[in-house]
């Protein structure tokens, strides 16, 4: 690839919390997405470890969690030499440009982040991490010079803050960020809960069964699937509107098979819903059982984990450098290396 097609590859970027089993709604949401995005542009997943510390955490869960979603990663498509996937902590960058861009966020917008209102809500404890959160955030998109940030809806409010903090910053020191969009998920984004479908199927608030896990084995996705609740619903029909339990399963079902949810509803015209509980619940089982495999093969193998992560983290960090080296040099900082970046390599663009 030459030099100029590198330069205007769409650049993409998101960050995921090493927290809790990953659900079919993390998937059909999110790793899918990524997966896709490799087609279409040059990206950066990011496994946002900095992020997890805010809120009540166990350490040793947060070193479990951190390999567990990195061979999720791996297991689900992305791949380690056309993609970046790595630990937010290996890039010290982050951690610089959260304190740097600090000194361009409004205290009062941090405090209006609906997240920030609902976590510190009714805790005897709030971290102050958790109240400058999506200043991290915003440094992790901007360092990247990111185009597309593929995230889910409840983070619209921490992309809007993203964006405002670049603006902010590309005025008072000149042209430094691209201003970054967001890209929402449609069809499989709000995944409900088997049992419960007017919630969201969660790692946290899911209830066992209400919740199937990547990492589950055939026959607990059918017996989740088989007790999956529909009553009151008279035929099978598709209403995302009603939030109810048929809707989801059809739409469970169009994830995991690629079909539309009209040739499925047209399919399933006349069947009763035993019929088509297992339907659904097979095709998730034909989805999610290689991904299953590859998962629990690189689970095992820590060393190639971190060598995977070792790989990324350098890649990220080169990609990261020229953007943070920027944002010193724009705030009047004098750097120990003066000359070495200016003149040269500058983020694209600028
Ligand atoms: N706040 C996000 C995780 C996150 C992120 C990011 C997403 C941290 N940094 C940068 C996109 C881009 C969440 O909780 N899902």
């Amino acid at each position: 690839m030459t030099d100029t097609q590198t330069q205007t590859k769409l650049k993409i970027f998101s960050g995921i919390q090493p927290t809790g089993r990953k659900t079919l709604g993390n998937y059909s949401g999110g790793f899918r997405q990524y997966a896709q995005t490799q087609e279409v542009g040059e990206g950066f997943f990011c496994i946002v470890d900095l992020h997890s510390i805010t809120v009540d955490y166990d350490p040793d869960e947060l070193r479990s969690s951190t390999l567990d979603l990195a061979a999720m990663l791996f297991a689900t498509g992305l791949d380690p030499e056309r993609s970046t996937i790595f630990c937010q902590s290996h890039v010290t960058a982050h951690a610089e440009a959260a304190w740097l861009l600090s000194s361009v966020t409004s205290y009062g917008q941090l405090g209006r982040m609906t997240q920030f209102k609902d976590k510190s809500e009714n805790r005897e404890f709030i971290a102050a991490g958790l109240f400058t959160y999506p200043v991290l955030m915003a440094g992790d998109i901007l360092l990247y010079q990111t185009d597309v940030v593929p995230i889910g809806d409840d983070q619209r409010q921490h992309l809007e803050l993203a964006r405002d903090v670049a603006e902010r910053f590309n005025y008072r020191f000149g042209e430094t960020f691209r201003v970054p969009d967001g890209q929402y998920p449609e069809i499989g984004g709000r995944i409900m809960d088997l049992q419960e479908p007017t919630k969201k199927m969660s790692t946290t608030m899911s209830s066992e069964q209400g919740a199937v896990y990547v990492a589950d084995t055939p026959d607990q996705i059918r017996k989740k699937f088989k007790s999956a609740v529909t009553d009151s619903e008279r035929e099978i029909r598709y209403d995302p509107a009603a939030k109810a339990g048929v809707s989801n399963l059809l739409e469970i079902m169009s994830v995991a098979t690629g079909e539309t949810i009209d040739d499925l509803v047209a399919r399933f015209d006349g069947s009763g819903y035993g019929d088509l509980k297992e339907a659904v619940g097979e095709s998730v089982v034909a989805l999610l059982t290689p991904i299953r495999e590859r998962f629990e093969a690189l689970r095992a193998d820590e060393r190639e984990l971190q060598r995977l992560l070792a790989v990324g983290a350098e890649k990220a960090r080169r990609a990261a450098e020229p953007t943070l080296e920027l944002m010193y040099d724009r705030m009047g900082f004098v750097r120990p290396d003066a000359g070495r970046f200016f003149g040269a390599a500058r983020p694209r663009g600028l």
